[in-house]
């Protein structure tokens, strides 16, 4: 027995199938085929369900014959429509891609960039207008980028590894230092390697991401970016670095925000500060700076009698918070397209 619910569903099936074959079909030949594939008077598919209906429940044959004769008027149709249009010349068949020009219009977000990256983009152009090119490190770092020639010393409490995200946290208490790796905990460490390898003068700027094992708040992240900048020269003195920085930010965040220093301490900088920007009479912290310590000069080959410097690191999100009024950092990695399509 089959009931009369099953046979009409087969007979839909069918004509759908139907109709895609004789849409798709780019010629009278591929048309042919299908139609005997379907109607095929001894061994369509129709056919075939027809020989079904003697398995229908009496009472139900009227209604599933009726059905059938339906079916069998609509694949025709199908079919004839089918065999017009190729017969017109159009043999594009539905599998290839027709644009309907009466379809209403439809706009395609785009995507962009995240606001982080907007933002480092429009730092780079605010400082590479005051003379500071790009340099670039690597993420994960040794002992003696991150550490060592930062005059950052062996027992010193900032090599902490709860202060450290550590890749070789086995190795770090080792007398080999040189085996240790980590992800940077700041950019400072690419001061190191562009003195390194460059005499003086230099004027760069490196931004990038740094990793602190720092408990996610509103203003902090495990993974932040920072802004390193570093200009090395004949002397050059703290009045140039403030000079520098009140030009960054009255460029970035507008004319009317001003620029503090409050002492600080910073084993890589002496003297060190924290520089504040106001905002709307509020002070805020975005970074620390100060005049390049003699003993890093030393560690890159610099006589620090010949030459001088400064160099500040800034926090990227903070300034991009304030810039556009962001309350939580945590926003701009939830990848919530509603909050990254506002930028
Ligand atoms: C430093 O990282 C120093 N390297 C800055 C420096 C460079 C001093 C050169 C002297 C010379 P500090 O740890 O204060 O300093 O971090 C700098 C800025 O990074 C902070 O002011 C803040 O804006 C940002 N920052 C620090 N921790 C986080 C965090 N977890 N999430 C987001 N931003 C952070």
């Amino acid at each position: 027995m089959m009931a009369l619910s099953d046979f009409v569903a087969e007979l839909d099936q069918l004509a759908a199938q139907a109709q895609e074959a004789f849409d798709a079909a780019s010629s009278q030949e591929t048309l042919e085929a299908a139609r005997i594939e379907f109607l095929g008077a001894k061994s369509g598919r129709l056919k075939a369900i027809q020989k079904q209906m003697g398995k229908v429940d009496k009472a139900d044959k009227p209604a599933a014959g009726k059905r059938l004769n339906e079916v069998k008027q609509a694949i025709e149709e199908t079919f004839t429509e089918a065999s017009e249009r190729l017969a017109s010349g159009d043999t594009a068949g539905s599998s290839d891609v027709v644009f309907d020009t009466s379809l209403p219009g439809t706009s395609l977000a785009f995507g962009r960039l995240h606001p982080i990256s907007q933002t480092i983009d429009e730092l780079m152009d605010i400082m590479g207008r005051l003379g500071f090119s790009a340099a670039e490190g690597p993420e994960i770092e040794d002992d003696w980028h991150n550490f060592e020639a930062l005059n950052i010393p062996r027992e010193h409490p900032a090599r902490d590894p709860l202060d450290n995200f550590y890749l070789s946290t086995a190795k770090q208490n080792a007398n080999a230092p040189d085996d240790v790796l980590l992800l940077r905990s700041q950019t400072s460490t690419v001061q190191i390697r562009v003195m390194s390898k460059t005499p003086p003068p230099i004027r760069i700027i490196s931004l990038g991401r740094v990793y602190r094992p720092d408990t996610a708040d509103a203003t902090h992240y495990p993974m932040f970016h920072q802004m390193e900048g570093l200009l090395i020269d004949k002397q050059v003195t703290m009045a140039d670095l403030k000079s520098v920085l009140r030009l960054f930010a009255t460029s970035y965040l507008g004319s009317e925000v001003h620029i503090r220093f409050r002492p600080s301490f910073f084993p890589f900088t002496e003297p060190s500060v924290e520089a504040d920007f106001s905002w709307n009479d509020n002070w805020i912290e975005f970074g620390g700076a100060g005049m390049v310590d003699p003993n890093v000069l030393k560690a890159v080959g610099y006589d620090p009698d010949e030459v001088t410097g400064f160099a500040f690191g800034l926090g990227v999100e903070r300034l991009c918070m304030r810039r556009h009024g962001v309350s939580d950092i945590r926003e701009f990695y939830k990848n919530d397209v509603r909050f990254l399509q506002q930028f």
